[in-house]
């Protein structure tokens, strides 16, 4: 039910919203109507949150014609839409963008400053909108600035969680979660349309019955429903005047009072109803890659996607629009397997709400979803138990199940009654309980299943999903990672963008193939000059932040080696602890001249997923080893390790530009694909990394010489593996890597306390799953080889500028160009 509707007649009405003048002066107007209005306070009475607020909202009010106007034309057109599912969005910060996106920067600042205000101080106020994990997450967020950029027809739909990724402190050296209320000082970007809320069913039982043309149906009888209320947030593609959606749901409960129990005095237990329902969406589940099969986790993953597909169907086609059709209309990208659940949802709509017969509707639901894998590790294939699953959606189980009856049948026909295969690829597993392969779902529902890098595509392909791309080889496809230009690089590194327009000239933010034009700088030894100058200059802006955010002073004139990402154990942070213990024993001999040594800061960030204990053991351990460092006269001024807490995508924003070493050192065949590397070589950094994920295309790119590789290849690790992997062998037979091991055993690199380090040491020595210790060695030569290079500043700076030059293949621009050729069947207009 819409509300009235009007006849304008005032021709204003009729026209799109008009936003305040483009002028210092406009911006001042509205900066103070929003200060005065919304806000409630005088300049000279207002907090500095007040201040961002309105700053925030004045930036807001340029980009709603651009949002209107989007609108209005995608839907005169008829567009198809992609409608990316995506449990996580990791924004970032939203104000920088919206003021580079509407091409405002200046116009602020200067307007900022005509009110005695700072815009940067401003900016800095900003609390990140953390509703992402890592990777995958961020990778969402970079897809829709893309797409937006691109002036493509997307909605990301997601969840709004009242907390986003926990903020993380160290009590001790030691992980503490702290919640993060992103919300609790306003949050001025989102625009709540409760009118547009939706209602979400679940539990209860399913029904036979005959329909009035005497046919035998089915339908849902559920037992318990609560509300999806649509937040908008404004995805603004850069200075395009595009503005796409993000459409987060957020659960609210259906009745807030049962009116029986207030009345009978139980308040409380009135209450208790809507705490329920409204828990589906206060947290996100901080695990990034063991699924923990919760019930919430579920209730979260529903909700979600139900409500978006109600709300495409409802609100974004026209009323009565044919359903047949709907794979013209609407892609459904599925980001992991979270929102795998849409698969049996749709075909729930069409066959039980619109009469669609089964194989029609079949027909119409593999249509509309393709299918995106981010990981190779077993653990993180999330399967739903059927009791669970049952139990929470009776419908949505049947219909997997006589999918699966259907999917079978054709492969005992395809492959000779081969049950073996049947029971491999059956979307049910028996064992160890009976439970959904959301994987298999999806990859049987899927138009196109794609992984993000050459490598992992190929071992999906051949490891994961093998049986499925026998069966179907032109389902299978890669697309690379790629990461948004915007933030960052033109955002997050302004020196080095200066530099690079003086060199080449405008476009290159969305042509980014463009920064090959820079090699010739490579060798213009001024141009190396004022590289370094950009790179000295964000350590500098790097020290000041870490400085006044954590009371970390780093050193100056060091190698700043940066390895930041989640804590797990396959991506190998002990790895790099090994070889910052074997750098400490290194200057704690006499062999060598400290002095003769590059002086070197290494800097972690990481969070652990809270009940993960070998990586929670892991981050206790490297702040053990810093401070023992940090302590340690003999080496100060050379070897220093920086561990600031809470690495979020703000953090990432001023550490990734000041890096000169990118850590990217995952087990080969672990790592689907990794963006941070592409942030770094997009920064100048040079990488040491593994022949894994896309550090495979990233060294292809840029070339051997600018690129430090070391350790097994993927067909090494397997064949070791099957071998038999004995840890102990590797220790015995390396001694650089006995003795690291031996002093971090004894204690001697934390504090004189060996308990801190032995969790690490054991599981080390006793199974090392992801083989670091085989690595080792050859990690710490090439590691030797990254220390003569830095020795040799311009040929370091040259293979740095060829970094940047050669990494343009790398903007998630790109990545959205091979999404609409390849899998989506839709041409970008620019
Ligand atoms: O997705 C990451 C991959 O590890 C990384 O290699 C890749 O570059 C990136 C983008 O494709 N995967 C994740 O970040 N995964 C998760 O965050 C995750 C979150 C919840 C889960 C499982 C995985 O239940």
């Amino acid at each position: 039910v819409t509300g009235p509707q009007f006849e304008p007649t005032h021709e204003r009405a009729l026209t799109p919203a008009v936003g305040p003048a483009r002028d210092v002066d406009g911006f001042v107007r509205q900066f103070l109507r929003e200060l005065n209005y919304t806000q409630g306070v005088p300049l000279s009475r207002s907090t500095l949150n007040d201040q961002y607020l309105a700053l925030a909202r004045t930036v807001r009010h340029y980009l709603m014609q651009g949002w209107i106007r989007t609108g209005k034309r995608r839907r005169d057109a008829g567009d198809k839409v992609i409608g990316y599912l995506s449990a996580e969005y990791l924004l970032g910060r939203q104000l920088d963008n919206a003021l580079l996106a509407a091409g405002l920067e200046d116009i602020a600042r200067e307007a900022m400053k005509e009110c005695g205000l700072d815009v940067d101080l401003l900016r800095s106020q900003e609390i990140e909108p953390g509703l992402g994990n890592g990777g995958l997450g961020r990778l969402a967020a970079c897809f829709v600035d893309s797409l937006a950029t691109m002036d493509v027809s997307c909605i990301g739909y997601g969840i709004r969680y009242e907390y986003g990724i926990f903020k993380q402190t160290f009590e001790d050296g030691r992980q503490v979660e702290v919640p993060d209320s992103w919300l609790a000082l306003g949050s001025p970007w989102e625009f709540p349309q409760p009118d547009r809320a939706v209602q979400i069913d679940f539990g209860g039982h399913t029904e036979r019955y005959t329909g009035d043309d005497g046919r035998e149906r089915t339908r849902w009888v559920p037992a318990w429903d609560v509300q999806a209320v649509p937040y908008h947030l404004l995805v603004p593609g850069y200075r395009n005047g595009v503005v796409n959606t993000l459409r987060l749901w957020s659960a609210k409960a259906t009745n807030a009072f049962d009116l029986q129990l207030f009345n009978q005095g139980d308040y409380a237990e009135a209450v208790r109803a809507q705490t329920f329902a409204e828990n589906i969406t206060k947290v996100l589940y901080p695990e990034d890659s063991t699924p923990q099969g919760r019930e919430l986790r579920l209730q979260q993953q529903y909700f979600f996607v139900a409500a978006s597909i109600k709300d495409f169907i409802r609100h974004t086609l026209p009323a009565d629009f044919d359903l047949h059709r709907l794979p013209e209309r609407i892609a459904f990208q599925l980001n992991d397997t979270h929102p795998v659940i849409a698969i049996p949802e749709l075909m729930r709509i069409l066959v039980d709400e619109h009469d669609f017969e089964w194989d029609e509707a079949w027909d119409v639901t593999k249509q509309c979803f393709d299918y995106t894998c981010h990981t190779l590790l077993p653990e993180a294939l999330e399967v739903w138990p059927v009791d669970l699953l049952g139990r929470l959606l009776p419908r949505h189980l049947e219909i997997v199940y006589r999918l699966n009856e259907d999917f079978l049948a054709r492969v005992r026909e395809q492959f000779d009654g081969d049950e073996v295969r049947a029971r491999r690829m059956s979307m049910v597993q028996e064992n160890p309980v009976r439970a959904i392969r959301m994987a298999h779902l999806a990859t049987v529902a899927a138009t196109k299943v794609n992984g993000v890098a050459e490598l992992h595509s190929q071992l999906l392909r051949d490891k994961v999903l093998p049986d499925f791309s026998e069966m179907w080889p032109d389902k299978f496809t890669n697309v690379t990672n790629g990461v948004t230009p915007r933030r960052f690089v033109r955002i997050a590194n302004p020196g080095m963008s200066e530099l690079v327009t003086e060199a080449i000239g405008e476009g290159w933010l969305t042509d980014l193939e463009r920064l090959r034009e820079l090699e010739p700088f490579a060798d213009d030894a001024a141009f190396r000059e004022r590289f370094r100058a950009v790179k000295a200059g964000n350590k500098e802006r790097l020290r000041q932040l870490l400085h006044h955010r954590d009371g970390i002073d780093l050193p100056e004139g060091h190698l700043l080696d940066v390895m930041v990402k989640r804590l797990h154990e396959y991506k190998r942070q002990s790895l790099k602890l090994l070889h910052v213990v074997s750098l400490y024993q290194r200057l704690l001999s006499d062999e060598v001249d400290p002095e003769s040594t590059t002086p070197r800061t290494v800097v972690f960030g990481a969070k652990a997923a809270p009940g993960y204990f070998m990586a929670k053991e892991t981050i206790a351990l490297i702040n053990a080893v810093a401070a023992t460092i940090d302590a340690d006269e003999r080496v100060a001024g050379r070897l220093a390790i920086a561990f600031p807490a809470n690495y979020n995508v703000t953090l990432a924003e001023t550490l990734i530009p000041a890096a000169d070493l990118s850590e990217q050192i995952s087990l080969a065949g672990k790592e689907a694909s990794g963006t941070g590397n592409m942030k770094f070589a997009l920064n100048g950094a040079l990488t040491i990394g593994t022949d894994d994920g896309a550090n495979v295309e990233i060294r292809q790119l840029v070339g051997d010489d600018n690129f430090f590789l070391f350790g097994m290849t993927e067909p090494r690790v397997a064949e070791l593996q099957a071998k038999g992997y004995v840890p102990g062998d590797v220790y015995a037979s390396s001694p650089r890597l006995k003795s690291a091991i031996d002093f971090l055993a004894s204690g001697e690199a934390t504090g004189g306390d060996p308990s801190r380090a032995a969790a690490v040491v054991d599981d080390l020595l006793s199974s090392d799953r992801f083989m670091a210790l085989a690595d080792f060695d050859a990690y710490v030569e090439a590691q030797e080889k990254v220390e003569a290079t830095y020795a040799d500043t311009e040929a370091w700076t040259r293979s740095a500028i060829l970094n940047v030059a050669r990494s343009g293949f790398f903007s998630s621009d790109r990545s959205m160009r091979d999404y609409l050729d390849r899998i989506w069947n839709v041409s970008a207009r620019s």
